[in-house]
């Protein structure tokens, strides 16, 4: 069988791959942005994890990326309708920081929160096993300002609103706290293959 090579329908709405509801945005990277973007430095950045763990502890830049790379190539999806098809950010994963300041035993939930204010909450279970990322490359290049640079959040299998650009740190919790689309009417979740969109979907 050979069905998919040779597809280059880049614009379809059919593509393999594509959660519904979504289209395919091609080479094009909207940029969405409640607050404008920070002149924030590496100099300027850390990045902290708190909350219910053993030992809660900040990142400078350096020290983040002394921790081991990794990877993500696949796809995005923004909720507003836009998916982005194998893009390549690299970073660390988000469990070698979990690793390190241990997360207690009765953490279900995270509050993520950027140098910004913006700030996005998530079940605790979506950050572990190899799904979320501190992310500042993309595409081989340092990830733009205006995409959350120096580094951004990335936690792909969710809809985008829950990689937060310029992050600063992630509380655990052992309840679900809101976050700003959250409190405003988005899925407590965002799943895009549930369509996870609003509040109730
Ligand atoms: N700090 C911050 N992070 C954010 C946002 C934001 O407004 N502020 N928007 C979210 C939304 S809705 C999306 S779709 C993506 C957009 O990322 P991009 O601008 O790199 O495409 O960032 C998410 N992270
Ligand atoms: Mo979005």
């Amino acid at each position: 069988m050979n069905v998919t090579r040779g597809f280059t329908g880049r614009r379809s709405t059919h593509r393999p791959g594509l959660p519904p509801g979504q289209y395919d945005a091609g080479d094009d990277w909207p940029v969405l942005s409640a607050e404008v973007t920070p002149d924030l430095t590496p100099a300027d950045w850390s990045f902290r994890v708190d909350g219910l763990v053993e030992r809660p502890r900040a990142w400078s830049w350096d020290e983040a990326r002394a921790m081991p790379a990794s990877a993500y190539r696949g796809d995005i999806h923004c909720v507003t309708g836009w998916s982005k098809f194998g893009v390549r950010f690299g970073g660390v994963s988000l469990d070698a920081f979990l690793d390190v300041v241990r997360p207690q035993g009765s953490a279900t939930h995270a509050l993520a929160y950027s140098h910004t204010g913006y700030t996005t909450n998530l079940p605790l279970d979506d950050l572990t096993g190899g799904k979320a990322w501190i992310a500042w490359e993309y595409d081989g290049k340092p990830l733009p300002a205006e995409h959350g640079g120096p580094a951004r959040l990335l936690v792909p299998h969710l809809y985008f609103w829950k990689s937060a650009k310029w992050i600063a740190g992630i509380t655990l919790l052992d309840h679900e706290e809101q976050g700003f689309w959250e409190g405003n009417g988005y899925h407590e979740r965002g799943n895009p293959w549930e369509e996870q969109r609003y509040s109730g979907d």
